[in-house]
């Protein structure tokens, strides 16, 4: 039975559309640097945003109808959802969706009902994969919203709270296994705290590490081999999180020997929240090797939260995309853990966030790539290190240069000449011109 009415297959009519259904930018089978876009973009559905969230917010209630013709709350409802799920993804061409167990089921009151439940809903959501071809981008956990979890899932104080958190990561697992799923994700949302009062941050920090080296030993144990990831977030719910920013995190990984198993969920919003720029925390992961799937969406300029708006700033998806095509592509895909905006509550403005998500991603990936092919960016860069080709440079990075000789060197100049222009506003108008030229 079809549930998105009226809503056609979406596809690319090119930048001259005015369709609103229909993509702009982003189509499937043009090639980009060697690859077609499909393949640089694989997008991913987030089921709890857009298959479960209402609007509600601190203010006031849902809006938007997310009942898909079943009675909320239970099984039947949760089938409801997979259909709709499934609907949407292959109306728009995504090849990926992503969830949390709790997403997918209505929680009971008794774990072992929980898990029934999961089982049930997993075969039925395999059966559809297997129909259409889409495919498990990750599964996760989530350990932040039964109150249970309100010090934190492996960083609670409660050794009992701990054992539930392991009792979910287990079955989160078993699930995304079964789905075949390419990784499994922890985005540690109440693993902070409010005040260092009432926190042994130390003791915390190595319950959560000993948490993720299980979930790893456990994983390997049932033929889990895709990659597990930490999505990091320095704020929001908590005052402060652990996994502050893709640095903090990967030190983290680093100390308690995760780092093997470990990659990154990159998250643009989050990044911001941290005082970056989402291509900052790109780099940074991806110069680690550490780069493994990103969250695509955007955040406000003026609000200091996690707005988890859908992306559109196309200056800020070509930094992205300029990083991602860098770092030699994805092994994850670009999942849209994004919202429409309140009163965007149609089933219809579902299909236009994505198509604006997805258009500028695309968008994105053809500056980005234009930027590269100019080749004026890069050999600049090159340039501008040139100093540590020969030389006394090329000695440095050799590691053949001492202390004493380095210093020698400067006696005998005097005076150093200064470094060279930085040339950032020739380098940002050359992005200019070539994305607007
Ligand atoms: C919260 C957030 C989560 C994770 C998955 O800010 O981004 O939805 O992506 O738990
Ligand atoms: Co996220």
């Amino acid at each position: 039975m079809e549930i998105f009415k009226g809503i056609p297959e979406i596809k690319y009519e090119g930048s001259q559309s005015k369709k609103p259904l229909a993509f702009k930018y982003y189509n499937p089978d043009k090639v980009v640097m060697g690859k077609p876009m499909r393949e640089h973009l694989p997008f991913a559905m987030a089921w709890w945003h857009n298959i479960c969230a209402t609007g509600v917010d601190m203010f006031g209630p849902g809006v938007a109808d997310k009942s898909f013709g079943a009675v909320e709350g239970a099984m039947e409802h949760a089938k409801a959802k997979v259909d709709a799920g499934f609907e949407f993804m292959q109306k728009l061409g995504i090849g990926y969706f992503c969830f949390h167990d709790v997403d997918i089921v209505p929680e009971a009151d008794d774990i072992k009902e929980t898990n029934r439940r999961l089982d049930e809903i997993s075969d039925y959501i395999l059966e559809k994969m297997k129909q259409t071809g889409i495919k498990c981008l990750w599964g996760t956990a989530n350990m932040f919203s039964n109150p249970r979890f309100m010090n934190g899932a492996g960083s609670s104080n409660s050794a009992d709270v701990f054992c539930f958190a392991a009792a979910q990561v287990k079955k989160a697992l078993d699930i995304t296994k079964k789905l075949g799923g390419k990784a499994f994700l922890f985005w540690g949302g109440r693993e902070g705290y409010e005040t260092l009062l009432n926190t042994d941050v130390k003791f915390e920090q190595e319950n959560i590490a000993r948490l993720m080296k299980m979930a790893v030993t456990y994983g390997r144990s049932i033929g889990f081999t895709g990659d597990f990831y930490i999505e990091p977030k320095p704020k929001e719910p908590m005052k402060h999180q652990y996994d502050y920013d893709a640095a903090t995190s990967i030190g983290f990984l680093r100390q308690y020997g995760l780092d093997q198993d470990f990659k990154l969920n990159i998250e643009a919003n989050h990044a911001t929240l941290a005082g970056h720029t989402f291509q900052h925390d790109l780099r940074i992961s991806a110069m680690n090797g550490m780069l493994g799937s990103i969250d695509a969406n955007q955040g406000d300029y003026l609000l200091g939260w996690d707005t988890d708006e859908f992306p559109f700033n196309v200056y800020e998806t070509t930094m992205c995309m300029y990083e991602v095509l860098k770092a030699g592509g994805l092994t994850g895909g670009f999942n849209f853990d994004a919202k429409t905006r309140r009163p965007s509550y149609t089933h219809e403005d579902m299909f236009l966030a994505y198509i604006l998500g997805m258009d500028s991603l695309a968008q994105g990936l053809l500056y980005a790539a234009k930027i590269i092919e100019d080749g004026r960016v890069d050999k600049f860069l090159a340039e501008r290190y040139a100093s540590y080709n020969t030389g006394i440079g090329k000695k440095i990075i050799d590691g053949k240069a001492t202390l004493e000789e380095l210093a020698a060197y400067a006696d005998e100049l005097g005076k150093p000449e200064l470094p060279g222009s930085g040339r950032q506003e020739y380098l940002e108008s050359i992005v200019n011109s070539l994305m607007f030229g």
